[in-house]
């Protein structure tokens, strides 16, 4: 029997647990782990480092949470969880990574979510100000633990941070120099209890914040409580924040106040939506910086995008392969959808499928009416997309992603282009979104 009476239970052994054990060792906390799966992925490293540690696997509601003097809990776990919530009922303080390093860390923060866009801005953002000659450490949802980056960087100036809504859960003293909400649609609808509980742990971005950087266009983005500064962007020609996007001329451009600073065909980004997201990053970069955010302008041209996210795979035999495989939910499939469609001089074929987590697909259709000629879906939740989009467009439902690659080689004609766009998560078929990407360009090339 797990025994948890005063001790720091971590809950989870991914990569975000390993970081939680190794701050928590540093302090010299006595800690214990629980992971509900029967292999967690940080075993073999936990024993490495920390041989003395226990690690007791199985369903949570087996252990009496209750007891634990503290729970830091991963972000795959929501803090809903019936043992979860009965441990707090019991006056069980809980946190997660985040928190933690909120409460350690002295440089500034500037801490990014939104359901789309979060690690194409902060990348921005990081590249932008270290152009600037700051020292900048890009951390959190992008894939590196935050306490790891902490125990890891040297003389930071300032941290930007990704924060996905589940970190967001466990998280209360951010205190961010600047918080950015960048969007609000639908996602992990199979975690939360409604689209509105959803927006509103984005909300916990700006908790204490000394700036708000919202989108003008989406009133959920917008900070409910008192907040120093606002900074929206976004909006139209008559009412829009400082930086927006100008869509009256040929090509659109990314303006500052009357003043064109970049369009679209400097950027090696695709579609409005990535206008926007510049949009955001200008508005971080100059209220951190101030007018020297002009000498960053550079930087954000040559970014190159990251993998995964409308990356251009190959042209073969005259048609174009995109992997969006980061695509995990309808409204990043919708802007890659709207981003590449004017593009295209053949038809456009989309491959979408995978776990939909509950999502309303409905939007996919208004997105695909008049866009995609073709679409090919697969995976768990392959039916509910048809299902969704059947009236605007010719589809064909195939069960893995290779079939569909295989299924539309043998129909694409030169001036043809193909998105990979799932609108899903990955977990029925891949490891994860980065090793889906890989399998379909491997499957594209092969
Ligand atoms: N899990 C269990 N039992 C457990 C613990 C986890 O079944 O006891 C499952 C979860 O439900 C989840 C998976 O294991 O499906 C991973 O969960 P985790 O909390 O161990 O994840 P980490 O490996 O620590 O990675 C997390 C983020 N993952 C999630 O939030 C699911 C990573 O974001 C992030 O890069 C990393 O911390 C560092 O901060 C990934 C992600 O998918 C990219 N994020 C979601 C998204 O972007 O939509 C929010
Ligand atoms: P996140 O980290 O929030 O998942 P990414 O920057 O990784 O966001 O982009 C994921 C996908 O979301 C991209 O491939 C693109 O299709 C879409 N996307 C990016 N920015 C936006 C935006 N501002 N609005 C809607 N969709 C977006």
């Amino acid at each position: 029997m797990a025994k948890l009476k005063d001790k720091h239970v971590v809950i989870g052994l991914g990569k975000t647990g390993l970081s939680c054990v190794r701050f928590l060792k540093r302090l010299d906390c006595d800690v214990v782990v629980i992971d509900t799966r029967s292999e967690p992925p940080g075993a073999v490293e936990l024993k490495q480092e920390f041989p003395e540690v226990q690690l007791h696997c199985g369903e949570l509601n087996q252990f009496d949470l209750s007891k634990a003097l503290e729970l830091v809990v991963s972000p795959g776990i929501a803090i809903g969880t019936s043992a979860i919530a009965k441990a707090i009922a019991a006056g069980v303080p809980v946190s997660g990574d985040v928190e933690l390093f909120a409460k350690s860390v002295d440089a500034p923060v500037i801490a990014v979510t939104g359901s789309n866009g979060k690690s194409t801005v902060v990348s921005i953002i990081g590249k932008a100000l270290e152009a600037l000659g700051y020292n900048v450490c890009v951390a959190g949802n992008i894939g590196l633990p935050v306490l790891d980056a902490l125990s890891a960087a040297l003389e930071v100036d300032v941290w930007v941070l990704e924060l996905s809504s589940f970190q967001l859960e466990t998280t209360q003293s951010l205190r961010a120099k600047i918080a950015v909400n960048l969007n609000v649609s639908e996602d992990h609808m199979d975690r939360y209890d409604s689209f509105e509980d959803y927006a509103m742990v984005k909300q916990r971005i700006f908790e204490g914040c000394e700036a708000a950087v919202y989108w003008l266009d989406d009133h959920r983005t917008k900070p409910i409580q008192a907040t120093r500064t606002l900074l929206p962007f976004g909006g139209n020609a008559k009412t829009h924040g400082r930086f927006y996007v100008d869509a009256s001329g040929q090509s659109s451009s990314v303006v500052d106040g009357s003043k064109a600073l970049l369009s679209a065909n400097d950027l090696h980004l695709r579609g409005e939506h990535n206008l926007l997201n510049v949009a955001a990053c200008l508005t971080v970069i100059a209220e951190f910086s101030g007018a020297r955010y002009l000498d960053a302008l550079a930087a954000i041209k040559a970014f190159a995008g990251l993998p995964h996210r409308c990356q251009w795979v190959a042209d073969l035999d005259g048609v174009s392969w995109f992997n969006d495989s980061k695509g995990t939910n309808v409204g990043s499939s919708v802007a890659a959808i709207k981003g590449l469609a004017n593009s295209v001089q053949g038809r456009l074929y989309l491959i979408a499928g995978g776990e939909g987590k509950e999502a309303d697909f409905s939007p996919l259709a208004s997105a695909i009416q008049g866009n995609v000629d073709q679409i090919v879906v697969f995976g768990r939740d392959a039916q509910s997309i048809a299902d969704a989009v059947e009236r605007v467009t010719e589809v064909h439902k195939v069960g893995t992603l290779l079939e569909a690659v295989a299924w539309i080689k043998s129909r694409v004609k030169p001036g043809d282009a193909v998105l990979f766009s799932p609108a899903c998560a990955s977990f029925d078929q891949f490891k994860n979104y980065e090793d889906r990407g890989y399998q379909f360009m491997a499957a594209v090339k092969g």
